[in-house]
């Protein structure tokens, strides 16, 4: 029995698949405890994590966190996971609890948890905040709203969440004041002057990458067709580059937490900033070459002329080790489609830089764009054959078929764009180019052709999911 006791308790819920911890509930317990709480930071989607992917039947697992069908094969197993999860966070005897519903994946064991913490506990707060309130993030809410009506979940915090959070806390207002009001985005003087997360009880024995999660900005630089964050977040906003710095500074002096991912969009979206960090942490890292800094982060390729190879080298010496982007498409047609904005000659003079500052770089890619033909499939296998010598530090996430998100500009003009539903779900969309049954079977091609060319794969455990998904229900046509 945990003796410690907490007014606040934050903890992330399953089911999200990371190697690394999430950081909303230390950016919310700093909130907590600046307001004058007593407050705890849990991350037991950590926890129970690899229990669930472990466990001899984790895709019936998975089904329950997923869609709420809970097969009676694995019945008792969720019902003690979900059990243990409530009386951990009862042992803190809190009086609020906040979960934080990380995606879509979260919001089947928010209303589980949700309703054993009141039933254990009846005069307990239960407040829910995260992007998973959102259907495909920013469209009405999927939290089953008799949980609300009910006061098993007292409020669903949406956007950001610090000022509501306050609100609360503070009783400025009442939750149906807080439902009612519309929070503005954070301005960027606000985000500098938040105060930095606080992640000490955190349990770090569960996470394979010690990488304390970091944020530099919010929201994004562009607009692109599939993707809804600036539906979300109208502004793209962000720190400066000291006060980034500064942050990692407290980390490392304070807690001597080295490694860091930043959980921006893109890190480079400001190159002012970004330029004004990565000369800071240069200058850090030199005179502390035993025990540098290293970073990583998700990124967007630019022209030369806008990242320059200066660019590239102060990023490899600010300690950056891994990149992340969204190439999502090798044919420059669709990627221009998709308002990405950098050509194939942008990628060659990345992946040149990646090589020479030794810096491996994730693809994140998307099988089957709307305007991608088999010809596109032939080419990008030419790509990737054309380009072996480069296996050493790309890593490929070949990713899902295209899935088309309510309240993108795909999904906005879907029958003008030529598209038509075949399904249910995202994938299940079909053109003149491609059906979900093609999109596999192009999946597929390109993941063999990875592997036969030595490149190291990244298949997350939703790829499998959702392959698998339309496998089934496509079958015939596979
Ligand atoms: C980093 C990231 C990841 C990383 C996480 C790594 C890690 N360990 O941190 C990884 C790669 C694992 C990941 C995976 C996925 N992700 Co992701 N991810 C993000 C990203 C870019 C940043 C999230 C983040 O950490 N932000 C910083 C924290 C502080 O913000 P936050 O969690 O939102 O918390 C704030 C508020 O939401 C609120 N809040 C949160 N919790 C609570 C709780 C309470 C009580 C209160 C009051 C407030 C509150 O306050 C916080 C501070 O303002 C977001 C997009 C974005 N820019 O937000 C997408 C995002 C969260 N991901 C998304 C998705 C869809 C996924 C995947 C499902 C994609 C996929 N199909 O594979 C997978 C998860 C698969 C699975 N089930 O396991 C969607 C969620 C959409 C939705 N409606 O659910 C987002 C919004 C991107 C998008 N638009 O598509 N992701
Ligand atoms: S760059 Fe990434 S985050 Fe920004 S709009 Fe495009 S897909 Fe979304």
């Amino acid at each position: 029995m945990n003796k410690k006791k907490a007014q606040v308790i934050f903890t992330s819920i399953p089911f999200t698949d990371t190697t690394r911890p999430l950081m909303a509930p230390g950016a919310l317990k700093s909130i907590a405890i600046k307001n004058g709480y007593s407050s705890v930071a849990l991350d037991l989607n950590a926890k129970y994590l690899n229990i669930i992917t472990n466990h001899p039947q984790s895709n019936l697992v998975l089904e329950f966190f997923k869609n709420g069908v809970l097969d009676p094969a694995v019945a008792k197993f969720v019902e003690n996971l979900l059990d243990k999860i409530t009386d951990e966070i009862l042992e803190f005897d809190p009086q609020v609890v906040g979960l934080s519903v990380f995606t879509y994946d979260c919001r089947i064991s928010a209303h589980y948890i949700s309703w054993l913490l009141k039933r254990k506990k009846p005069n307990i707060k239960v407040l829910c905040g995260g992007s998973g309130l959102y259907e495909n993030f920013s469209g009405k809410s999927i939290i089953d709203p008799s949980l609300i009506e009910n006061s098993v979940i007292d409020l669903c915090i949406r956007g950001d969440g610090e000022k509501p959070l306050e609100d609360f806390l503070q009783k400025n207002c009442n939750a149906e004041q807080i439902k009612q009001k519309v929070y503005p985005q954070l301005s960027n003087e606000e985000l500098n002057n938040l105060p930095i997360p606080d992640y000490e009880d955190y349990d770090f024995s569960f996470y394979p990458r010690f990488e304390i999660p970091i944020q530099g900005s919010r929201g994004c630089v562009r607009n692109c067709t599939f993707c809804d964050v600036h539906v979300h977040w109208k502004k793209f906003t962000w720190k400066s580059g000291e006060k980034i710095f500064n942050e990692m500074l407290e980390f490392y002096t304070k807690h001597q937490y080295k490694s860091f991912h930043f959980t921006d969009s893109l890190v480079n979206g400001n190159m002012l900033e970004y330029r004004k960090m990565v000369n800071l942490l240069s200058e850090f890292n030199k005179t502390h070459a035993d025990d540098p800094i290293t970073w990583t982060s998700e990124f967007i390729i630019k022209p030369k002329n806008q990242f320059t190879e200066e660019d590239w080298k102060l990023t490899k010496l600010s300690g950056c080790y891994r990149i992340v982007t969204g190439i999502e498409s090798l044919s420059e047609k669709a990627r221009f489609h998709m308002g990405k904005k950098f050509t194939n000659e942008d990628i060659e003079f990345a992946i040149q830089m990646c090589k020479k500052y030794d810096m491996p770089i994730l693809f994140l890619m998307i099988v089957g764009y709307i305007t991608e033909t088999e010809q596109d499939i032939i080419d990008a296998q030419k790509w990737w054959k054309e380009h072996v010598d480069y296996k050493d530090i790309i890593r490929v996430n070949v990713g899902t078929p295209l899935g088309i998100l309510k309240n993108t500009p795909l999904s906005e003009n879907f029958h003008s764009l030529g598209l038509d539903w075949t399904g249910d779900n995202d994938q299940d969309w079909k053109n003149e180019n491609s059906d979900p049954a093609t999109r596999v079977r192009w999946y597929e091609t390109i993941s063999k052709t990875l592997t036969d060319l030595g490149f190291v794969e990244y298949h997350p455990h939703d790829n499998h999911f959702i392959i698998e998904r339309i496998q089934g229900a496509y079958n015939e046509l596979v």
